[in-house]
Order: structure tokens, then sequence, then C-alpha cells
């Protein structure tokens, strides 16, 4: 026999978990993905925007096209490939430190970008704010879920 207040607890102690859990993904998620546009230029071209992003490992890359045509994320050395389509959108994360070359499979001659993954300072004063919100929404989450 289980009693109500166990199961109280019990939904209580889930619902918290539930919080913390969307609270530390979203603070990750604003700090760990840079975002490459592919644009219809004003030359009646096209381009990766912007072509050379730096990031560090374990960050993630999300292309998303704002073009009417059709283009890949190809990697020049096979390690990831993507079509996408107006309003598509895809995600690499990258692990290891190197630069990364890339283009569109239709538009190779013209249409390329890097992705340079490196260890800096200037990346890491960055990401000390988020790790800071990280933590002071995690105790006040903690917080509010013993005192319930
Ligand atoms: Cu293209």
């Amino acid at each position: 026999m289980v009693s109500r207040a166990t199961v109280g607890f019990a939904s209580g102690f889930l619902g918290c978990l539930l919080v913390l859990l969307a609270a530390a993904g979203s603070v990750a998620a604003q700090d760990d993905v840079v975002e490459v546009r592919i644009v219809d230029t004003e030359e009646g071209s096209f381009a990766f925007e912007p072509s050379t992003v730096t990031i560090e490992p374990g960050m993630t890359v999300r292309w998303v096209s704002e073009s009417s045509e059709s283009h890949t994320v190809t990697a020049n050395d096979d390690s990831f490939h993507a079509a996408l389509e107006e309003g598509d959108s895809f995600e690499h994360t990258f692990s290891d430190v190197g630069m990364f070359h890339y283009f569109c499979q239709p538009h190779a001659s013209f249409m390329t970008g890097m992705v340079v993954v490196e260890n800096g300072e200037e990346h890491e004063e960055a990401s000390a704010p988020g790790l800071i919100a990280l933590v002071g929404v995690s105790a006040a989450v903690a917080f509010a879920c013993r005192s319930q």
C-alpha cells in the first residue's frame, strides 16, 4: 500500500528534476551552438554567412537555410553532409581541434565555408557567464525543491 504522501513526494521530486534538467539544457544550448545562415546574396549568388566560425571542442554548428535554392553542407573530409531546402537546418558537433572546410555541392566553385575548432581563452571567458547562470539556476531550483 503506497500512501498518498509518498506519491505526492515522488511526483514533486520528478517535477523538480525535470525543471532542473530543462533549465540546465536551455543554458547549455545558448552557449554551445553557433549558427551559420545559408543566404541569397544581393548579387544573385549564395553564401554561408558567416563563412568562417571559430568554436571550441564540443560545440555545435547549426546551419539554417534562408535561401530559395537547394544547398548542401558537405565536409571536405566527408565527416558530415546534409541537403537543405529553405527553412531546413542541420547541426554538427565538433569534438576535435582543427580546421574543417566544407562546401555546397551544387555551388562548389564559390560556396565554401570553414569551421575552426580551437581551445581559446576568449571562448572560455565567453562561456563563463553561462556556467555561472547554470550554477545559479541549479541552486535556485534545488532550494525550491527542498522547501516544498
Ligand atoms: Cu549552394
